[in-house]
């Protein structure tokens, strides 16, 4: 089966977004077919593991600490907890579960061993392991391969032309090459965009355009609409149509027949025939539960009833794609390692001490005064 799109060249996509809309979608929804199961659509939770006070500059974000926004700064979550939340999202119904990080970059330190620990914990868990933590390099890539992450998200937001108007703090090249570097260690990649920021249609066909360059494109396509909040550089930017999503959705679906394109930020501000088009269109992935990482997302209820009325059914985790295998880290191993020997020895001194005579000093605590 032809698994790549005839719609290879910026006129062609700008012609195929612009055509009659409902021509649009039976098109999208012919190649969707071809390729996908129409009723299943993949429900993924986001979990923000570490919100806030990011130091990064990106115009949309209100977890930027240089913008005065309602988020509060949070250090990262526990192992526990993260637990605990997957597999409420899992009872809930989703097979993906999206830990996302306010970080510029992942940075070698006890922080990323927890991450660690996360992937590890929430894939023994059987569900799909996606993460999105800033810029990864290549080794950092292959330990969460190893760890058994299924999906890192990085997004290219948008164009490389208007890319410049919305961040200043790293390159598109710096994206590209971590959506490279996750590629090389074996990670499926889910890599998408905003629109709503002011962009050009040029710019959002100029996005596509980016992933049609690649040698293999992302197997996930978020399409996200701008959640413009107070106190962030866009927050008086005009909400889209949402004729404007289904158009996205569509030129992205045929853009890239094999990929899953999913339907992201900006549900709460679409009724269910909105986003009925979207799935008709072949959007067939959704980040359910009531919150994205900061901000409002509709309720897993609310999505289940949609479910019902229009007949699609939640899609069960690993069908595009083996379990991986959550492999021992050897940094952690090693660092534990360290830990049982450094409490072997002080065992061994303390019983050394006590077979010389000396008894343990007399600790008094409060509670026995
Ligand atoms: N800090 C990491 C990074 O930027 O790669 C990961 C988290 S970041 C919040 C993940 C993505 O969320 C961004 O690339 C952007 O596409 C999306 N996003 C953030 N704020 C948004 C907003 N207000 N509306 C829509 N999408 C948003
Ligand atoms: C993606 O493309 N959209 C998600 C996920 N990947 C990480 C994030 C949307 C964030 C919306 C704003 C917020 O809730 O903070
Ligand atoms: Fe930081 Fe990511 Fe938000 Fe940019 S999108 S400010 S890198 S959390």
């Amino acid at each position: 089966m032809e698994t790549t799109s005839q719609y290879t060249t910026k006129e062609a996509l700008l012609e195929l977004y612009n055509k009659p809309l409902l021509e649009l979608v039976f098109e999208a929804a012919t190649v969707h077919r071809k390729y996908h199961n129409p009723r299943e659509v993949q429900m993924s939770s986001l979990l923000s593991i570490k919100t806030g006070g990011c130091p990064e500059d990106c115009g949309y974000c209100p977890q930027a600490a240089r913008y005065h926004t309602d988020v509060e700064a949070h250090k990262l979550m526990s192992v526990e907890s993260v637990i605990e939340q997957a597999k409420n999202a899992k009872a809930n119904g989703s097979s993906r579960l999206c830990m996302g990080a306010a970080w510029r970059e992942v940075r070698n330190n006890r922080d990323f061993d927890n991450v660690i620990e996360m992937v590890q914990a929430v894939n023994d868990l059987d569900m799909e392991v996606c993460a999105t933590l800033g810029m990864l390099d290549e080794d950092q890539a292959k330990r969460l391969k190893n760890a058994g992450l299924f999906a890192y998200n990085h997004n290219l937001d948008t164009s490389k032309d208007f890319y410049k108007d919305v961040i200043s703090t790293r390159e598109y090249e710096n994206r590209l090459d971590t959506i490279e570097n996750a590629r090389k260690a074996g990670i499926s990649v889910c890599s998408g965009g905003i629109i709503g920021m002011g962009e050009a249609v040029e710019d959002r066909i100029g996005l596509l355009m980016s992933y049609m360059e690649m040698d293999t494109p992302p197997e996930s396509i978020p399409i996200n609409a701008l959640v413009a909040v107070e106190g962030t550089p866009m927050e008086e930017q005009k909400p889209i149509e949402q004729w404007e999503m289904i158009r996205m959705v569509a030129t992205t679906r045929i853009a890239f027949p094999t990929s899953v394109v999913r339907l992201s930020a900006g549900r709460t501000k679409m009724n269910m025939e909105g986003q009925a088009l979207c799935f008709m269109a072949g959007a067939s992935s959704i980040f359910a539960g009531d919150k994205l990482l900061t901000t409002p997302n509709p309720e897993y209820n609310e999505d289940m009833e949609m479910f019902k009325i229009l007949g699609l059914e939640a899609k069960a985790p690993f069908t595009e794609g083996e379990k991986p295998e959550s492999k021992p880290d050897p940094i952690i191993e090693e660092r534990k390692r360290k830990e049982a020997e450094r409490a072997e020895e002080l065992k061994a001194a303390r019983e050394k001490l006590k077979s010389e005579g000396f008894e343990p000093r007399k600790v008094t605590t409060v509670d026995s005064l």
